[in-house]
């Protein structure tokens, strides 16, 4: 398993829409690997192919904080299926926007249907952070971020802010 270095706003490649996979196999696994590897180290709980830098319609999360408890979940090809009509509003971060948090609303619960780690077809219910993070990340792979639901002002002000330091940050 590799650290990758996750692309940070404003690389234009996060804005590019990701690619459905053909076919869960070896390569696609060792990204699943990598990018795990990288979430980890970065202390994400989630993220997307598109943060290193690979078009694929690739997620993988894992929203415990306990590193003597992990529980990797992966996503292939990720559907929403049922949006919940209600709210509910999360600080959001992204390691592709290092250092901003805002408060985004997103339905409260949703269902999504994906491929895991194996190929094998799934549904999962999500509700409270799992909710969030999904959403968060199934936006990457359209290539929209959290700030992109902030005020132009808002979101402006971190673009600048981030277009100061580096465009790449190395994950040690
Ligand atoms: O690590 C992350 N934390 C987080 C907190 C609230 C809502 C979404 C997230 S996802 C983020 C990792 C990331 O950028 N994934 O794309
Ligand atoms: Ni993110």
């Amino acid at each position: 398993m590799t650290v990758k270095i996750i692309l940070t706003e404003p690389n234009k490649i996060l804005r590019q829409v990701s690619k459905p996979v053909e076919r869960v196999g070896k390569e696609e696994q060792k990204l699943m690997n990598d990018m795990l590897e990288t979430m980890y180290s970065a202390n994400g709980i989630g993220l997307a192919a598109i943060q290193i830098g690979v078009p694929k319609r690739i997620i993988v999360m894992d929203i415990r904080k306990d590193e003597n408890k992990r529980e990797p979940m992966f996503f292939v090809n990720p559907v929403i299926k049922n949006k919940d009509e209600l709210k509910s509003t999360y600080e959001e971060g992204c390691l592709s926007v290092p250092n901003q948090f805002a408060e985004i609303d997103r339905p409260k619960k949703c269902e999504v249907e994906y491929l895991d780690y194996y190929g094998e077809k799934k549904i999962l219910k999500a509700e409270g952070l799992l909710a969030t993070c999904i959403q968060h990340e199934m936006d990457h792979l359209e290539g929209i971020l959290f700030i992109d639901y902030l005020s132009k002002l808002k979101k402006s002000m971190i673009i600048k802010k981030l277009s100061k330091i580096k465009s790449t940050r190395i994950v040690v």
